[in-house]
């Protein structure tokens, strides 16, 4: 291809993945290069595990072989390149001269830390940078602002109103929900039936070109977390939609039921496993969940499944990603309930006796992926209990799973499951004793502390853990009427008990062996 006169640069970043990305709308093949960049910064700011690198960089590989086949010029900076620089700035920078670009066109970056470094580019490129909204994600940051403005809680509820008023999802003609009601979780928790197994997500065989990056891989970032093989995850668009169809062919309409529930070693169970595809841009939220309504529509999923999926996406998803930006740069370091004790080891190795979290993290470790409920009631909850330091709790799941970006994982770490912005998100901390995960799961049975024992060396840790941590945090936690009223049980059980319940935790709590250094971060 001959070389052009002052193209436009158009940086792709490894989450940009998209046709539709809003860089590229206006421009042809013949007046743009696009630079695409395997960093070491990125891939080494935490130690993400195995297969997030792979599924990133194959992702990548396959998007740039897909632009080149539509003509476009495609600048493709590998890791190994003599002259990478190993960050987004120097490899723009360089690109710009090598290309003599006249413009740098660019959508905004998903993370506060890439956004303030391309926020430079500006005062250190020798031309224009233009950055563009990225149009993928449904609310705009002035509408979440607007949205957010003067409201004391965020309460996700209303916020996701809004986008199905903005989108039409699920909407009647006369502005009125579907079915009546705006949220039909009260239908969605179904415990687990025995034996409760559903037809598992397809995966995929490495291609050529995801082999070279598995490869790549195993020698560059042997020692970062997880399993590197096998590797399963969708690379391509191609890929992404067929795992999105044999969602809503096998698992959506009983997607809503079995939201909650978790089986030993039934990893995927009824989730649509698409988190992967939609964060790095393989799939378009939206069209999923126009898609997930024509499957209500034609009478082939319930009301119940359809709406709670659409939820997650244009309720949750955009919900935390607009409160992020919201919450940054004080989200990062936020900590409402004073938790300094270290991660345990055992979230990096999986040796713990406690089966619930043996089997979260084996799926973690496995797979890049644990599911939502897994997230939030089992590893959430404990690291909520213990008293885990948020910063170490956001690294691990930064670190872990295969969809994490700061975007989406911060919010969901310091608010949902740890309580560390103080309440602005959830509305009260998701704490639960060893009954919860019992009645929503198979793990207790087999496992070797007895749920139904409070305090003692066989008890659940979960149960002392949670009058410690509602004890403790008593001054935070007693005026909120959602969970206030729990005082007055702790206060009815007595000293004696009492002591017994706070003595079991913290005896629990000295065993625990900090993690070593190096896991999460060089
Ligand atoms: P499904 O259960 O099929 O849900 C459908 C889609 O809804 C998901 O693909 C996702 O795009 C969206 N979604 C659902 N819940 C949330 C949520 N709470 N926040 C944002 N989007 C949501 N999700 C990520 O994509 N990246 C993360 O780094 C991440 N970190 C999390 C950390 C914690 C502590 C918790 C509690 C949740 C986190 N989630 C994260 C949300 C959720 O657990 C995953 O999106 C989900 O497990 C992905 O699997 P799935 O595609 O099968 O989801
Ligand atoms: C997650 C990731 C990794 C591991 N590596 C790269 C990379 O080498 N090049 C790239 O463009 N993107 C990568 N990513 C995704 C980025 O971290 C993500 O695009 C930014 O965090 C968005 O702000
Ligand atoms: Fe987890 Fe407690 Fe059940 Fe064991 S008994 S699986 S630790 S909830």
């Amino acid at each position: 291809m001959p070389p052009m006169t002052s193209p436009v640069l158009v940086p792709i970043l490894g989450d940009q993945l998209s046709r539709n990305l809003s860089s590229l709308e206006s421009l042809s093949p013949g007046e743009a290069v696009i630079l695409m960049m395997e960093v070491w910064d990125e891939a080494t700011y935490v130690k993400h595990h195995k297969q997030k690198i792979v599924l990133i960089f194959a992702a990548m590989r396959h998007f740039a072989e897909a632009l080149r086949a539509e003509g476009w010029q495609v600048d493709y900076v590998a890791l190994g390149d003599a002259q990478n620089t190993g960050s987004f700035t120097g490899e723009v920078a360089r690109a710009v001269e090598r290309h003599g670009a006249s413009e740098v066109r660019v959508t905004e970056a998903g993370e506060w830390r890439v956004a303030r470094a391309m926020d430079e580019w500006e005062g250190r490129l020798p031309c224009p940078v233009t950055i563009c909204p990225d149009t993928r994600f449904i609310a705009t940051h002035a509408e979440f602002r607007e949205w957010a403005e003067g409201r004391k809680h965020l309460t996700m509820e209303y916020f996701y109103r809004e986008m199905r008023r903005k989108t039409g999802l699920l909407m009647r003609a006369d502005g009125k929900p579907e079915g009546g009601e705006w949220n039909y979780d009260a239908d969605n928790r179904e415990p687990p039936k025995d034996g409760l197994k559903a037809p598992p997500a397809p995966k995929f065989d490495p291609d050529e070109i995801t082999r070279e990056v598995i490869a790549l891989v195993g020698e560059r970032f042997a020692d970062h977390f997880g399993d590197l093989e096998p590797f399963g995850w969708p690379v391509t668009r191609e890929q992404a939609l067929e795992a999105a169809e044999a969602f809503f062919a096998r698992r959506l309409a009983k997607f809503g039921p079995y939201q909650d529930a978790m089986v030993a070693g039934e990893d995927d169970l009824y989730h649509s496993m698409l988190s992967t595809s939609i964060n790095c841009g393989l799939l378009d939220p939206l069209e999923l969940c126009e898609r997930a309504e024509a499957e209500y529509r034609e009478g082939r999923a319930p009301l119940n499944s359809v709406e709670g999926f659409i939820r997650q996406i244009i309720g949750w998803r955009e919900y935390v990603r607009g409160f992020y930006w919201h919450a940054m740069p004080g989200l990062a370091e936020a900590n409402a309930l004073a938790a300094h004790r270290p991660l345990p080891e055992f979230f990096w190795t999986g040796e713990t006796d406690m089966r619930c979290l043996a089997d979260c993290i084996r799926t973690t470790r496995e797979d890049a992926h644990a599911h939502h409920i897994q997230r939030l009631m089992v590893l959430g909850n404990f690291c909520l209990i213990a008293g885990i330091d948020p910063q170490a709790v956001a690294d691990w799941y930064l670190v872990v799973y295969a969809d994490a970006y700061e975007w989406v994982e911060l919010p969901n770490v310091a608010g949902m499951i740890l309580y560390a912005d103080g309440g602005k998100l959830a509305t009260k901390p998701y704490a639960a004793s060893g009954n919860y995960i019992n009645k929503m799961s198979d793990y207790c049975g087999d496992c070797r502390y007895k749920v139904s024992k409070k305090t003692g060396e066989d008890a659940c840790p979960f149960n002392p853990l949670y009058w410690h941590f509602m004890d403790r945090n008593r001054g935070e936690l007693e005026s909120n009427h959602r969970i206030g009223r729990i005082y007055a049980t702790w206060d009815r059980m007595g000293e004696a008990k009492r002591a017994e319940y706070l003595d079991s935790a913290e005896k629990f709590l000295d065993s625990l062996e900090p993690a070593r250094e190096g896991w999460a971060r060089n």
